[in-house]
């Protein structure tokens, strides 16, 4: 084998390495709300890859119209607002919780505590992930 082969075989090895890393979704869970109320929904996303993540997107069958909101206060009110995407940095971890990011399952349908529904997270890139939301109640049980 010459050198140079040797050199081109190594170089196709190491891009093969460099594929991405599938983000990993986990605890996710969604609060049902009496009546016809917007359900919150929770989950830690992971980003194992070396380049930044960027969630762009939630469907759910189950909620109707997703956003990606985010809970701040001003003034001492607490207000909800639309996020067009959140990054997560490369190797970081970003948590949707209580008080702070979130998905609003808009037009929640059929979530009863303690069955779990479907939920497609949808990636700058084009990708998506699919994870298992748990439907807990209104004090998160
Ligand atoms: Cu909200």
């Amino acid at each position: 084998m010459t050198r140079r082969l040797l050199t081109a075989l190594i170089l196709s090895a190491g891009f093969s390495v460099a594929a991405t890393a599938a983000p990993v979704v986990s605890d996710g869970w969604i609060r049902a709300l009496p009546g016809d109320n917007p359900a919150g929904g929770y989950f830690t996303l992971h980003n194992p890859d070396k380049t930044p993540l960027v969630l762009t997107g939630i469907s759910s069958p189950a909620c109707g119209t997703a956003m990606l909101h985010m809970t701040h206060e001003m003034g001492g009110m607490v207000h909800m607002m639309m996020v067009d995407n959140v990054t997560v940095p490369a190797g970081g971890t970003f948590h949707f919780a209580p008080g702070g990011y979130h998905v609003m399952c808009m037009a929640p349908k059929g979530l009863k505590p303690g069955t779990n529904v479907a939920v497609t997270l949808k990636f700058a890139d084009g990708s998506q992930v699919i994870a298992n939301f748990a439907v807990k109640t209104a004090t998160g049980n």
